[in-house]
């Protein structure tokens, strides 16, 4: 992980200079564009952090107005895609009964609460063809006709989430497949009785998460961004 941030942070560095020399005009103030080197980087890179800072540790705004002009919009824009491509990320469903049974906020604040971070969402109510090609490595089982009668039925929470193994995290949250043998404290130990409805889908390995992400959202639909939490979140000691 600090090999990570350590990769972010020398991105965020090159790009920095490199946009620095291109750009003469700040898209922020010099006292915004500091506060937001220092939101980045401060607790990773001290050297970065005080970026910007005269010796008492101020904010210089004349000496990045001057000498130095940031920026600021365009590096932190490249460092949140260096930083997010590093990062896994899983495609979570809550399926027509989810919505119905109004589990929408209980679902997410679990994933949320967790750490996790959210990079897209919407609210669909898919085809019966679609719901066939999502499930389409279920087609020989006998429910399978049934399922995607189901999953078709209503609207469906699609989102995807992202993290550091959110892919296998995220299905321990989820729980087994049958909410009888789910543990409470899981979504579906807590919150479903019935195999039948189990309120949500998980991805359930790398190769699916990949494909089901591109099956329900577009390139356009996904987001990538540094959540303010994240240092705690993902802090080494
Ligand atoms: P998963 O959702 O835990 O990944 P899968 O085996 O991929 O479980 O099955 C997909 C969905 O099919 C389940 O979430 C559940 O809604 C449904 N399903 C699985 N097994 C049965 C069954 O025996 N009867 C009815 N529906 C089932
Ligand atoms: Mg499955």
């Amino acid at each position: 992980m600090s090999s990570q941030i350590f990769r972010s942070v020398s991105r965020a560095t090159r790009s920095i200079i490199s946009s620095a020399s291109k750009q003469k005009s700040s898209l922020l103030s010099g006292r915004s564009a500091s506060a937001a080197a220092a939101i980045s980087y401060k607790g990773v890179l001290p050297a970065l952090a005080s970026f910007g800072r005269d010796s008492s540790g101020n904010t210089s705004s004349t000496w990045i107005a001057g000498a130095f002009m940031l920026p600021a919009a365009a590096y932190m824009v490249q460092d949140q895609e260096a930083h997010a491509a590093e990062m896994e990320r899983t495609f979570i469903a809550i399926k027509p009964d989810g919505v119905q049974r109004g589990l929408i906020s209980e679902i997410i604040s679990r994933f949320e609460r967790k750490g996790f971070k959210l990079v897209a969402i919407k609210l669909v109510i898919p085809s019966k063809s679609f719901a066939q090609q999502h499930y389409h490595d279920l087609k020989e089982r006998p429910f399978f006709n049934g399922l995607c009668d189901f999953l078709s039925s209503g609207p469906v929470l699609a989102m995807v989430w992202e993290g550091e193994g959110v892919i296998k995290y995220g299905r321990k949250l989820i729980g087994a497949t049958d909410p009888q043998k789910s543990e409470p404290g899981t979504i579906r130990g807590d919150l479903a009785v019935g195999v039948g409805r189990n309120i949500i889908h998980g991805s359930d390995g790398p190769e699916t998460a990949k494909d089901e992400i591109s099956l329900w959202f577009k390139p356009e639909e996904l987001t990538s961004y540094i959540s303010n939490q994240e240092k705690w979140v993902y802090g080494v000691n």
